[in-house]
């Protein structure tokens, strides 16, 4: 039932910890181990003890959802961006510290088979808010920063779900689900916008971090906008302002050269992608981003702290570009890719630190995961690649972001709940599409018939006290190649296209042939058996394609 058993699960967070037997193709040398890898710091001394045969036994003794005497939770989804499995210490890297995310693993439940539904922002972000499949909606795959607004309005989102359970709801950081109904004017009230689909605050960029407009949107208005000089937004090349530089027009005004795409609007020294004038006043620095976003999440909790609250606090590290504040730039030796992930663990510490403060912790649930696997060279001269050494940004998975592969989706879950959820790991499988129906479970409201078409309530998993969560689960690559995984099995279907993504030197995971892997015995995804198990694919290929031409899955298992 979608789990491991414990040589292999112990195997899998060993090979996490040492860097040993899988390669990570987007790696510069591939952690093949020339030097030794230092001492695990991140490794046994602050990965959480092993507990899934406690919460084994307790799945079987008692009842699934919170105890009885605790009080409705707050609840804080912290979602980095393109942060892999092997990313951050508690999952086994060594070289990058995260005492902050580790510290929310010591004191929570750790998952090793957390799920995105996509290897790409836009589709896993949807899931997450719809507790829908993605390819259910034709918009959802990685948008322009001028998208309409895929999520219809009104819809019965997770925030949306928990307004009705009395909660605040805020999302604070990376959007990139669409804004307006198209072509949307910057300088206006904008409409279709996050407090349309069930936040009550909002405090976002429009897209991410590499697009235009690189402006903040608080609420309906670009926040600190100068209406002498109105924005223009257009990813139309042949609409493009001639008046204003650009990355492949004007290379000597950039500190931080494209190395493919971002060559279009110069924002703060960087190239972007899409192209923008005007809003002078309004444009951000991306080296304070992470400051701005942590201040307006922490006051958000601030603001509500008498109430239930509900954040969606979105972070932009580690996506590209990668610009640190002054005080992590070079704190890694990784270069900047390490340094952000340095700086988000410092945003994820100070929200930690803002509920000790606030005497929220003990009852606020805090979830910190990631919304697609890793990438290093991913539009930027940035040196992630050179700089990357033995440092295994999946771990011990196969590919990443974009991938098919399990490097693509699996990523780092982590969920800390002092007042009812005991530390430890967990095998269980889960999914981020999930929590829509798994928090209306547990605030105790019925969602609308049709909401959350595939979200299941797994909040037994969630809570530690079962160790089952799905048994299966449909993943998008990219370009909506879909694989299913059913509890240890991942078939992947023949898919045309090239082996390896070039520009970022990912394993996509496409192949003429049919492959199926044994996740239990092979969790690199190096062994194909599907010839060995002809039934077994042929079976999942079945399933794979049946679910596609469903309209929910939630009622099936
Ligand atoms: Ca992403």
């Amino acid at each position: 039932m979608g789990t491991y058993d414990d040589i292999t699960r112990r195997n899998l967070l060993r090979s996490v910890v040492t860097g040993a037997a899988f390669s990570l193709t987007g790696c510069a040398d591939g952690g093949g181990g020339v030097n030794s890898p230092s001492a695990p710091r991140g490794g046994s001394e602050s990965m959480p003890k092993a507990n899934i045969a406690g919460n084994k036994t307790a799945a079987s003794a008692s009842a699934p959802d919170a105890k009885p005497d605790v009080k409705r939770p707050n609840i804080i989804i912290i979602y980095a961006d393109d942060l892999g499995f092997g990313d951050v210490g508690c999952y086994g890297a060594t070289r990058i510290p995260t005492p902050n995310v580790d510290r929310l693993a010591s004191q929570g439940l750790l998952f090793t088979n957390g799920y995105a539904t996509a290897a790409t922002c836009t589709p896993s972000r949807y899931s997450l808010l719809t507790g829908s499949y993605p390819f259910r909606c034709k918009g959802a795959r990685i948008l322009p920063g001028d998208a309409p607004l895929i999520i219809p309005p009104g819809s019965p989102t997770l925030p949306a779900i928990l307004r009705r359970a009395g909660y605040a709801t805020g999302v604070v950081g990376k959007w990139h689900l669409g804004i307006g109904r198209g072509n949307p004017d910057w300088n206006a009230d904008l409409t279709d916008t996050p407090l349309d689909v069930g936040f009550d605050y909002s405090f976002i960029m429009a897209a991410t971090n590499d697009r235009v407009p690189c402006v903040y949107v608080e609420g309906r208005r670009v926040a600190g906008l100068d209406p002498a000089d109105p924005i223009e937004v257009t990813y139309d090349e042949k609409k493009a302002f001639t008046d204003m530089p650009t990355g492949r027009k004007n290379p000597e005004l950039l500190r931080m050269k494209h190395s493919h795409g971002h060559d279009m609007t110069i924002v703060n020294g960087v190239g972007r992608i899409g192209y923008m004038r005007g809003g002078k006043s309004a444009l951000w620095t991306d080296e304070t981003m992470a400051e701005v976003f942590s201040d307006k999440a922490i006051e958000f909790v601030s603001r509500n702290r008498e109430k239930h609250f509900f954040l969606y606090y979105a972070l932009h590290q580690p996506h590209v570009p990668r610009l640190p504040g002054p005080a992590f730039a070079g704190k890694t030796g990784l270069g900047p890719r390490g340094d952000v992930i340095a700086e988000m663990d410092w945003c994820v510490g100070r929200m930690l630190d803002a509920l000790d403060r606030l005497g929220l912790a003990e009852n606020t649930i805090v979830i910190f995961s990631s919304d697609n696997g890793p990438v290093l060279d991913d539009g930027y001269q940035d040196r992630a690649v050179e700089l990357c050494g033995d440092h295994r940004p999946a771990g011990a998975l196969r590919g990443g972001k974009y991938s098919m592969f399990d490097g693509g989706t699996r990523v780092p879950l982590i969920l800390r709940w002092p007042a009812a959820v005991s530390p430890g790991e967990t095998d269980a499988m889960v999914c981020h599409m999930d929590f829509l129906a798994s928090f209306a479970a547990l605030t105790g409201v019925e969602p609308e018939p049709q909401a959350g078409p595939d979200s299941l309530n797994v909040l037994p998993a969630l809570l530690g006290n079962s160790a089952d969560g799905r048994n299966e689960l449909v993943i998008e690559g990219t370009q909506g190649k879909m694989i299913i995984r059913q509890d240890n099995w991942v078939f992947i279907p023949p898919y045309a296209g090239p082996a390896v993504a070039t520009h970022v030197n990912i394993e996509l995971g496409n192949s003429l042939r049919p492959q199926l892997y044994d996740l239990s015995a092979d969790v690199g995804q190096i062994r194909n058996v599907a010839g060995q198990n002809k039934e077994r694919s042929d079976a999942m290929s079945r399933r794979l394609r049946e679910t596609l031409e469903s309209r929910e899955t939630r009622r099936v298992d």
